[in-house]
C-alpha cells in the first residue's frame, strides 16, 4: 500500500471519479480540486460510493494565488491535471475562457511546482484532438501536431509546456494524449452518452427521436476505466515522457448509433443524404436519428485512430475493455434507470 498524496483537478468529471477510485484502491490519500464556486458533493464520486473517501479543496484554474497555495500547503507527490473546458463544440463560442482554463490554467500550475513543490510529479490531459486532420492512417506521439479548435489549440500549448519545463527545469511531467474514452458517467454533452441516453428515452417512448450533428467523423473510443490506469503509470516510470493512449479501433458514429440501437433492440434502416439523412426503425417505422446543422462544428476532426504501442510496450498497458462490451456497460445502465 501507498502512503502518498495526490492532488486531482477536475475530480468531479468522468476521468476524476474512475482516477480517485484507482488511486484510493492504492492506498493514496486522494485530494480534489473543485471550481470555487462549485455547489454540492460531485454526482459521479456518490455513484463510485467514494465521496466520503476523498478530500474536496477549492481549485481555480483561473486563480494564481489559490494554486500556489493548494500546491505550497500540501506539496502532493503527484498532480494529475484533468480539469479542463473539454467541451470541443463549445470552445468556438468559448475560445477565451477555454485558452485561460486549458492553457494558462496548466502553465499557472506548473509554476507553482517549480517553485513550491520542485519534486512533484505532474501528469498532464492532453488529447488526440490535437493531431487535427492529419495525414497519417495511425497517430501516435510522433504524428504532426496541426489542432483545428479553439479546444485543441488550447491543449497544444499546455502540451508544450509540458514538454518544456521537463526540459528546462528537470520536472517530472508527462502529456497521456488521449483518445476518447467513455462510460456510464460520461456528461451528456458527448456524442456517445447522448446517444445512449436519448436512444433509451425513445425506447421508453420519453423522446420521439434524437438530432446528431456529423456521423460520419471516425473515432477511436476506449473506456474511461482503462485509460486512468495509464495515467498513474505514467507516473510511476523513471523517466518522464508522453504516450498516446487509445484502442486501437476506429469507428464512426454512425457504427456506434447502429450497434447501441441494436443493443436496445431497434432495427434500424438508414435513408437520405446529408441533412435529410435519418434512421427509421424497421419494427415501428418510427424515425429514430436526424439530423441537425446546429450540431456542426465549424471544423470538424474527420478521422482518428490511435497507435498505443510505445505505451503497451514501456508501460506494458492495454486496454481491457472493447467497444461492445463499452456500449453494454453504457446501456445497461441506462436501463437501469427505467427498472
Ligand atoms: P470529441 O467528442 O469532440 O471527439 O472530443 P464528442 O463526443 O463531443 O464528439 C465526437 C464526434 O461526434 C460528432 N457529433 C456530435 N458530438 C456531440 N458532442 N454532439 C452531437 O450531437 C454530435 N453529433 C455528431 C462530433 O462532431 C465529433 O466528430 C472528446 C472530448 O472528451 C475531448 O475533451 C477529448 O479531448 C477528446 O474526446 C479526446
Amino acid at each position: 500500500m501507498s502512503n502518498k498524496k495526490a492532488l486531482i483537478t477536475g475530480i468531479s468529471g468522468q476521468d476524476g471519479a474512475y482516477l480517485s477510485k484507482y488511486l484510493l484502491k492504492k492506498g493514496y490519500q486522494v485530494f480534489g480540486g473543485i471550481r470555487q464556486n462549485a455547489s454540492g458533493s460531485p454526482w459521479r464520486l456518490n455513484e463510485l460510493g467514494i465521496e466520503n473517501d476523498v478530500t474536496l479543496l477549492p481549485f481555480e484554474m483561473l486563480e494564481e494565488n489559490n494554486i500556489n497555495h493548494v500546491i505550497r500547503t500540501h506539496r502532493f507527490n503527484e498532480i494529475y491535471n484533468l480539469a479542463a473546458q473539454s467541451f470541443v463544440g463549445n470552445s468556438y463560442s468559448n475560445p477565451i475562457f477555454t485558452s485561460n482554463v486549458n492553457a494558462l490554467g496548466v502553465a499557472r500550475i506548473l509554476e507553482a511546482v517549480r517553485h513550491f513543490s520542485k519534486t512533484t510529479k505532474v501528469y498532464q490531459a492532453s488529447t488526440s484532438e490535437m493531431f487535427g486532420n492529419s495525414s497519417s492512417k495511425k497517430q501516435n506521439e510522433t504524428t504532426l501536431l496541426q489542432p483545428i479548435s479553439p479546444y485543441s489549440v488550447s491543449k497544444l500549448y499546455s502540451h508544450w509546456m509540458i514538454n518544456l519545463y521537463r526540459d528546462a527545469y528537470d520536472l517530472f511531467c508527462c502529456s497521456g494524449i488521449l483518445f476518447n474514452h467513455e462510460s456510464p458517467l460520461r456528461g451528456k454533452e458527448f456524442v456517445t452518452k447522448k446517444i445512449i441516453t436519448d436512444l433509451a428515452r425513445v425506447r421508453y417512448n420519453s423522446l420521439s427521436h434524437l438530432s446528431l450533428g456529423n456521423i460520419y467523423s471516425k473515432r477511436d473510443w476506449g473506456y474511461a476505466g482503462d485509460y486512468v490506469e495509464a495515467m498513474w503509470l505514467m507516473l510511476q516510470q523513471r523517466k518522464a515522457d508522453d504516450f498516446v493512449i487509445s484502442s486501437g479501433k476506429t469507428y464512426t458514429v454512425k457504427d456506434f448509433i447502429n450497434k447501441a440501437a441494436k443493443y436496445y433492440g431497434f432495427d434500424l434502416k438508414w435513408q437520405g443524404k446529408g441533412l435529410s439523412e435519418k434512421a427509421i426503425d424497421k419494427k415501428t417505422n418510427k424515425i429514430i436519428i436526424k439530423i441537425d446543422k446546429k450540431y456542426f462544428r465549424p471544423t470538424e476532426v474527420n478521422h482518428l485512430y490511435g497507435d498505443s504501442s510505445k505505451a503497451r510496450k514501456i508501460l506494458n498497458w492495454s486496454p481491457k475493455t472493447n467497444i461492445n462490451e463499452l456500449i453494454k456497460k453504457m446501456c445497461d445502465y441506462e436501463l437501469e434507470k427505467y427498472k
